[in-house]
């Protein structure tokens, strides 16, 4: 068995506390749909070997207070920021933002050309067809831990 399936598996098992706790707390904040890929290479790009990638996925608020993603992390990556994309002059840029506030009852889609968790100096390349683990901070939900299906 590989050390990537046992992983997985740890992730399976993690991630069933946290869904019981926030089914039993009444809460509400959900990741869905979580999805990651090798970033395209953009102006600033250093080059320096193993690359970058970027983890998108749809933030729900279901409860009746506001929330707001703060962090992130992931095993795939040295590090990994919440950035947001824009558009400059017709060039695409992205920047890191402190926070992505998601209101109660409302949904933020992270997406391509929008927000995005940015995994600097990936441990590892991103190939279609795997996942990754993903750990998701929130102000008032604290940490939710997902898996992201790279295409
Ligand atoms: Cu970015």
């Amino acid at each position: 068995m590989t050390s990537r399936l046992l992983s997985l598996m740890l992730a399976a098992a993690l991630s069933v506390p946290v869904l019981a706790f926030g089914q039993a707390d009444g809460a509400k904040l959900r990741v869905e749909g979580a999805w990651a890929r090798r970033a395209a290479m953009m102006k600033g790009d250093s080059g320096s070997g193993s690359g970058n990638g970027a983890v998108y996925a749809l933030l729900v608020n279901a409860g009746n207070a506001p929330d707001a993603l703060v962090g992130a992390a992931s095993d795939a990556a040295a590090t990994a920021e919440i950035h947001e994309s824009y558009r400059d002059m017709g060039m695409m840029m992205m920047r890191q933002v402190k926070r992505i506030d998601v209101p109660e009852g409302n949904k933020v889609e992270m997406k391509p050309g929008g927000y995005h968790i940015m995994l600097l100096n990936l441990k590892r390349d991103l190939k279609a067809g795997e996942t990754i683990s993903v750990t998701l901070e929130f102000e008032k939900a604290g940490k939710i831990p997902v898996t992201a299906a790279v295409k």
